[in-house]
């Protein structure tokens, strides 16, 4: 026996070791891996391949068999290693989640920098001392788990931090409101989004009858389906994405004064998106580029880091507003009740293995720590209840203990069994009270309250009738979606209108359009007529909600730009052989010290020769990493042309990169080019109606940043590649 317990601890060390063999894992390594280690298996170390049950294969590729003189005969029934892995294979997959099935996780950290003690007794928000572990999932909310990363869709952005006192899950979103007021519509809201029923068309889109029918039966879904149909709904980036709790939660201080809180994840690259163009095709042409993007950026050390704010309104306040702030529909408008930014939350670490971390990751919005509270928002009392109960049908009754999801401090209690249970609990009881505890019922482990960290509801008088009905104020539903709407740039007003467009033109039934048509004037009369005109509607031409004119600030995307930086953004290279080689080398070095990726592509991959250099001799040129027709430009951020006269004479008459130059440019990408790729890129570009300004001096590294409004291109010039809002020339 001792034999056996030795090599136990020999491999969990040796676990332990190749766990953080790189540097980066060292480095990364928290509470919470170290947490899992016992359960990390080494699938390149071990080599010795055994059933489930431990015993060791001798042939790891054949089935028992009768084999005859041919060499063929029977499989036989009895063979107990062949069943294993057949069976075991039938049972791989689990029900995906009923929404938001498809995603894409990281380990990280939350660091607090301020602490606010007068709001709440949470160890996490009051001790600065402290780094919290924490797992955070993406997603989109409607397609299955296959389906494309960069559809039209609300993204979600859940994050469990491991915290010393138990698991505190944010349940967030990247758009701050709801479609509906309350959990109770859910089924019927998602059962509208999800493909239409008798066909299981369309896949991840809102695009469809169902989806608007709902919308225009639901005014309360009028805010944020504006939000939906906004550039916010087509990320660039997860790692540029603002994160928001949306429902109102509570914080309680150590004397039981209650605050009501909305929770902000305010992104450091900024907040930036597609354009809807590269979205729909990168849905085929990389289906998870998010996933890859976050994916590498991990990998290269560039990690992806939140600021962490909160907006607090006072209990006694809550009345003080034309809103009610229970009501997942609204925003509570920074101007009235600013961000107050306390941490940061950091993602560190890519993940072993898909399935037992971010498949198995399961997420409660009813899991808070002491000092944090619910409301009465019924949007969130619904989802503490859906939440637990929706893990049960996925990973079983004890997904609590699976070693994604299992808190990093001590767990005790009396529940017991169920499917897959992993503890074994020591002791001659199962159930509370028990002659072996001193302390009277309710007192376990020295007793309850704040006093002794325990988690206290916060007591409050409620006298009411049993009635199904919501507050007055429930009942507005578009002075925000207008708020919203007239918030917005110029061109990302055009987004949305385009959005509209594009959705209700994939709608055959007239009722659905006709209607829906109506009801954008609710939001802005002008848009209903535009669109209306678009999509086959009769233009209204009165409303009876008149747009109220109001703006308010940080609504529009373009008030978060973030870092400028391009730090992490992805830069295609273009050449051919015969390329200027100083070129090529300096813009790279300018390109690298800044951060950005470069990425060579060419006619073919391989080694691409510059001018001067005999491509017989094999040598002296630069590898390309990809060619012209492998990959696209809506897989990158900006695109340089290099110059060099028989490179560029090449590119002039390869289609490919004529298209590549003209579709950046459509995307209103940055396109660099010097010397004779200057009159190359302006030439390409040159389609009817546009206007491209581009002054380009070889001294130097030149890059545009383009904002087109349909075809008219505002560009601004930049020295030294840096990325700047641009300026109407
Ligand atoms: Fe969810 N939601 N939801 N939701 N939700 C789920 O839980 C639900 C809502 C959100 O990465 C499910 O584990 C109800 C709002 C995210 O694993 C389910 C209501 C917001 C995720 C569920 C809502 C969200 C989910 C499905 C009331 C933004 C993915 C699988 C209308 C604040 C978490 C699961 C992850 C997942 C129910 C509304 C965000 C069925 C009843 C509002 C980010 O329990």
């Amino acid at each position: 026996m001792s034999g056996v317990f030795q090599r136990l601890q020999e491999s969990v060390s040796e676990v332990k070791e190749s766990a953080t063999h790189k540097a980066s894992e060292v480095a990364t390594t928290n509470e919470k891996i170290l947490d899992m280690y016992p359960n990390i298996v080494n699938v390149h170390q071990d080599k010795t391949m055994t059933t489930d049950f431990g015993i060791k294969i001798n042939d790891a590729d054949h089935w028992l068999k009768i084999v005859g003189k041919s060499g063929h005969g029977p499989s036989l029934l009895e063979d107990q290693i062949g069943r294993e892995r057949i069976h075991r294979f039938d049972h791989e997959r689990i029900p995906e989640r009923v929404v938001h099935a498809r995603g894409v996780g990281a380990h990280g950290y939350f660091k607090l920098h301020e602490s606010i003690e007068g709001l709440t007794s949470a160890g996490i928000l009051t001790d600065t001392s402290r780094t919290t572990p924490v797992f955070a999932r993406f997603s989109t909310v409607a397609g299955s788990r296959g389906s494309a990363d960069t559809v039209r869709d609300v993204r979600g952005f859940a994050v469990k931090f491991y915290t010393d006192e138990g698991n505190w899950d944010i349940v967030g979103n990247n758009i701050p409101v709801f479609f509906i007021q309350e959990d109770f519509k859910f089924p019927d809201f998602i059962h509208a989004v999800k493909p239409e029923p008798h066909n299981e068309i369309p896949q991840a889109q809102s695009a469809h009858n169902n989806f608007w029918d709902f919308q225009y039966l639901h005014p309360e879904a009028t805010h944020m389906f504006t939000w939906a149909m906004s550039d916010r709904a087509i990320p660039r980036s997860l790692r540029m994405m603002q994160g928001f709790g949306v429902n109102t939660f509570t914080l309680i201080d150590k004397d039981g004064k209650r605050t009501f809180v909305k929770f902000h994840f305010i992104p450091e690259l900024g907040v930036h998106s597609l354009v809807w163009d590269e979205a729909l095709k990168l849905a085929g042409q990389d289906p998870d580029f998010h996933r890859r993007d976050l994916y590498e950026a991990i990998e290269a050390g560039s990690y992806p880091k939140w600021k962490f704010g909160i907006q607090c309104i006072a209990d006694g306040d809550e009345d003080k507003f034309e809103f009610d702030i229970l009501d997942a529909t609204k925003v509570w408008p920074e101007d009235l009740i600013p961000v107050r930014e306390i941490g940061e939350f950091v993602l560190n670490r890519n993940i072993d293995e898909f399935f037992s971390e971010t498949e198995q990751v399961a997420f409660c919005t009813s899991h808070v720590v002491p000092g944090i509270g619910f409301s009465d928002d019924p949007l969130l009392q619904g989802r503490n209840f859906s939440y637990q109960d929706t893990q049960i049908t996925r990973l079983g009754p004890n997904w609590e203990q699976l070693p994604i999801n299992r808190p990093v401090c001590p767990v005790m209690n009396f529940n017991r069994d169920g499917a897959m249970n992993h503890r074994i609990h020591k002791g001659t009881v199962n159930y509370w009270p028990n002659r072996f505890e001193a302390l009277p019922p309710g007192n376990y482990e020295g007793g309850r309250g704040q006093d002794h960290g325990a988690y206290t509801e916060y007591a409050e008088k409620i006298v009411g009738m049993k009635q199904r009905l919501n507050g007055e104020k429930f009942k507005e539903h578009y002075s925000q979606a207008q708020l919203f709407y007239n918030s917005l740039a110029p061109y990302e007003k055009m987004h949305v209108e385009m959005a509209l467009g594009f959705e209700l033109d994939h709608c055959d039934d007239p009722i659905v359009y006709k209607r829906m048509s109506q009801r954008l004037a609710d939001i802005d009369l002008g848009l209903a007529q535009r669109v209306a005109r678009m999509v086959g509607g009769d233009p209204p031409t009165e409303t009876t909600h008149p747009n109220h004119g109001k703006k308010a600030p940080h609504l529009s995307q373009t008030e978060f730009p973030g870092k400028h930086t391009i730090a992490t953004r992805r830069v295609a290279m273009i050449i051919a052989d015969g390329f200027d080689l100083a070129a090529f080398e300096a813009v790279r070095a300018v390109l690298q010290a800044q951060g950005a990726t470069t990425h060579v592509i060419a006619p073919r991959r391989g080694m691409i020769f510059p001018a001067g250099v005999d491509p017989e001799s094999g040598t002296g040129g630069v590898m390309s990493d990809h060619h012209l027709e492998g990959q696209r430009s809506t897989m990158f951020d900006a695109i340089y042309v290099n110059p060099g006269v028989q490179s560029v004479l090449t590119l002039r008459g390869n289609g490919r990169a004529v298209h590549w130059i003209r579709e950046a440019f459509g995307h209103l990408k940055t396109i660099g080019a010097l010397d004779d790729a200057v009159d190359f890129v302006q030439q390409a570009c040159s389609l009817p109606g546009v206007t491209l300004a581009l002054d380009m001096k070889s001294d130097r590294v030149v890059t545009s940043y383009g904002v087109v409004t349909g075809w008219n291109v505002n560009v601004k010039l930049m020295p030294s590649a840096k990325i700047e809002p641009s300026e109407t020339l």
